[in-house]
């Protein structure tokens, strides 16, 4: 009896596991540490063995933010609305690309699949379909995003990333942008780009976090300020938000 009952606790447990993991997998993009040595087609998900699965906050550290919005409303939807109006997104345009719709469809797959960065943030909605965009972390590892239907994602500026379709070959993209669009790729490495540089001094290091809760731990506790030598490295001024990368620019078009 005992046993019986300890065994349907258990079973009862795994079901609300799985329905916290299906909810959290519907709520969140799935992202991975990937499998660098493996020599697979780029489409497939490459995961090391076992999975190393990357959380949200691991990506907003890294800059990258994203959002879940409805797809099917995209054309009235106040929540893409006022993240437009927010950041100043003011150009707006779609893509299609597959094989059959994209011209020099290989070579553009090559191209996107090729380590880059720009001086520009990268936003992009899914609407239709699934691709995989690739970002490196502060290790130069690579994570995997996984972006489908209602998935927004945002890559800030100087970031090395890459693009690929998955298996389903087929992605339909809103590219957003503040101002005329400029979509040139600056391929790896481009260590002196102005862009790269903001983006590495913007970088969360694990210094960085150590030393701010230091300060933290001494105005909690009344010891002084933090000496002029780390002073470069809190957050203010300029003043930066969790993720340490400044508001993006306000760049409009006339
Ligand atoms: C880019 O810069 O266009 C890319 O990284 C590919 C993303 S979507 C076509
Ligand atoms: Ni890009």
């Amino acid at each position: 009896m005992a046993i019986e009952a300890s065994s349907s606790n258990m079973s009862n447990s795994k079901i609300i596991i799985l329905i916290v993991n299906v909810l959290y997998l519907n709520l969140h993009m799935q992202a991975w540490f990937m499998d660098e040595t493996s020599g697979e087609d780029q489409r497939l998900p490459r995961h090391c063995y076992p999975k190393e699965l990357v959380s949200p906050d691991y990506l907003a550290e890294l800059g990258v933010l994203y959002w879940r919005l409805n797809p099917e409303n995209y054309e009235n939807d106040a929540e893409l609305k006022k993240i437009r109006e927010d950041r100043g997104y003011n150009y707006m345009d779609l893509l299609d690309i597959c094989p059959e719709k994209v011209a020099d469809f290989k070579e553009k797959l090559k191209n996107f699949y090729t380590e880059h960065i720009h001086a520009d943030e990268e936003i992009r909605y899914c609407l239709e379909g699934s691709a995989y965009f690739d970002v490196r972390d502060k290790d130069d590892r690579w994570i995997r995003i996984w972006i489908k239907a209602g998935d927004l994602i945002i890559l800030p500026a100087g970031i090395y990333h890459r693009f690929t379709l998955d298996t389903g070959d087929y992605v339909k993209l809103m590219r957003l942008f503040v101002g005329e669009p400029v979509w040139t790729a600056h391929n790896r490495p481009q260590e002196d780009h102005p862009a790269r540089k903001e983006y590495i001094k913007n970088l969360v290091t694990e210094k960085k976090v150590e030393i701010l809760m230091q300060v933290k731990f001494n105005i909690s506790y009344g010891f002084p300020l933090a000496p002029q030598s780390t002073a470069s490295l809190l957050p203010y001024p300029p003043l930066i938000d969790k993720r340490g990368f400044k508001a993006s620019g306000n760049k409009q078009t006339a």
